[in-house]
């Protein structure tokens, strides 16, 4: 992402807060008494837009100066960049449309933001962070692929090259769970107090994963400290919902001008906002409620709702979008077909295999899930949910595929979107326009991609063809487990993809009507 060099005088920073405009929320609490209570890993534009926009309203409204946040990046150095000469400031701002089409943005200044680390150049200040005597909760939003796990399983990967390197490098870690483990082992050392260590990603039980993940870990590293951390830290699970498109050039050049002063590292986000994690802290938290929070007794119904309703139509629709060159999901849901065939997928397949949730109004939550996507004023580009598709499909769709299946029942549209993503690997769109594959088993599916075509022009043209082509696709275990060797599955797949070959996407979508 290129950075704007704004002139200094005008960057946001402490400073300049008195002066932006009125509508402008900005911290409103004893910024210089703010101690940090909370080490968060992955400091991508979602924990900004979330994470940080909750605690903030929890600052506010407590006046509990113990929440402060250390963002840990454990990539790049650009956050931690242009973050520093604001002093942690960034804007969040919410963008929605009224009734005639028009931007409607509310802004508010972050404060909560303390520091800011880059984990590959100081692995000890962020260790010290995690073992700091204040630090209570760490917080995890570092994506499905950020796990090293195997996407299927949800077991830890050892072979992973950055597992693999710290378990044998206790002091320089690289990987989030070699971070998480490493840090742990330096507080039980010291005699320090438990935490909680709480995943905000889009996996499913994200507690219990993250657990059993940083359990295994601890357990090659010493018993005792697997023990340590099993029984006395805490790992809620949690179910978060916002859409956090990436931020462009565009969109801080429009920020400048209705703040009066430049953002460098703002994020943008829809006006929806939902949280609910389950109340099982180690060592107490913010009161989140007054940012909008629930904490629950049981999050796993209300994640097994978001994945396949939000996440799982997201990916449908992503790379159905891609393919036919539709490039952001408010264009993308324009098309009366591709909307027809979500609200389907939704009503007729996906809302039968949900979990009770009492109270709930099912079509309610559908209809405004699809007016979010309709959102003109976030341009959410569907190449970026198409990415890291292998670490997705798992919990978004292949489980309510499994669901269904296991009750006997048919899959068309699930097809429709798995087929989608085969179709998408291969790394052009219907009007030849090539793309990246962005996915850390890219050489794997490239791979596989070129055993099916061979597996095709053995068997021959025509639906036997395509379905030898899907076997050998769905083959890859890690991804699919043991779906690929159901017929039925590979049927309806082959089914799907046949007929998005010869009636291209939007023929496809229409047939499915
Ligand atoms: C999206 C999610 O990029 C993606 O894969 O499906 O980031 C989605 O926008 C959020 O989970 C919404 O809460």
């Amino acid at each position: 992402m290129e950075l704007v060099t704004p002139p200094a005088a005008r960057r946001l920073r402490p400073a300049v807060l008195d002066s932006l405009p009125a509508g402008v929320a900005r911290p409103a609490y004893d910024r210089a008494a703010l101690r940090v209570g909370i080490v968060h890993l992955g400091l991508g534009a979602f924990a900004r837009a979330h994470l940080a926009a909750v605690n903030e309203a929890a600052l506010h409204a407590s006046g509990d100066l113990r929440w402060g946040i250390c963002g840990v990046s454990l990539r790049q150095a650009d956050t931690r960049n242009a973050l520093v000469p604001q002093d942690g400031l960034y804007t969040l701002a919410l963008r929605g449309a009224d009734a005639q089409g028009g931007l409607v943005q509310q802004a508010a200044v972050i404060g909560s933001l303390l520091e800011s680390l880059v984990a590959p150049e100081d692995p000890q200040a962020v260790l010290a962070r995690i073992a700091g005597a204040d630090t209570r909760i760490i917080s995890v939003t570092v994506t499905e692929k950020g796990y090293c796990h195997d996407p299927a399983s949800g077991r830890l990967n050892i072979e992973h090259p950055d597992i693999e390197h710290d378990l044998a490098q206790p002091c320089a870690p690289r990987s989030t769970i070699g971070f998480l483990v490493r840090g742990l082992q330096r507080r039980h050392a010291d005699g320090l107090r438990p935490l909680t260590l709480m995943s905000l990603d889009n996996l499913p039980s994200n507690g219990h994963l993250l657990q059993g993940m940083v359990l295994d870990f601890a357990e090659r590293v010493d018993p005792a400290l697997a023990q340590w951390i099993a029984a006395t830290c805490a790992f809620p699970s949690s179910m978060v919902d916002r859409i956090v498109p990436r931020t462009t050039d565009e969109d801080r050049r429009a920020l400048a001008q209705a703040l009066g002063a430049h953002d460098a590292w703002p994020v943008l986000g829809e006006p929806y906002l939902e949280w609910v994690v389950e109340d099982r802290f180690a060592a107490g938290r913010p009161d989140w409620s007054a940012g909008g929070a629930r904490f629950v007794a049981e999050a796993a119904p209300f994640e097994t709702l978001k994945l396949r309703m939000v996440n799982g139509t997201h990916s449908a629709l992503a790379y159905l979008s891609v393919m036919a060159g539709w490039s952001t999901v408010d264009q993308a849901v324009a098309q009366p077909a591709l909307l027809a065939y979500l609200d389907r997928l939704m009503r007729v397949e996906i809302v039968p295999t949900l979990p009770p949730l009492p109270g709930l109004d099912l079509a309610q939550y559908q209809r405004r899930l699809l007016r979010r996507y309709a959102n003109p004023a976030l341009k959410h580009q569907t190449q970026q949910i198409a990415m890291d598709g292998s670490q997705k499909m798992p919990q978004r769709l292949l489980d309510t595929v499994r669901a269904r299946l296991a009750a006997g029942q048919p899959i068309p549209g699930l097809a429709l979107a798995v087929a989608g993503w085969l179709h998408f690997l291969r790394g052009k769109n219907e009007a030849g326009r090539r793309y990246d594959i962005q996915d850390p088993m890219a050489e794997t599916l490239a791979c596989r991609y070129a055993q099916a075509e061979q597996a095709a022009r053995r068997v021959g043209q025509g639906l036997e063809g395509t379905r030898a082509w899907v076997a050998a696709l769905t083959g890859l275990r890690p991804v699919f487990g043991d779906l690929g060797q159901d017929p039925r599955f590979v049927q309806a797949v082959a089914g799907a993809m046949q007929s998005l070959r010869s009636l291209g996407v939007a023929g496809a979508l229409a047939a499915a009507g």
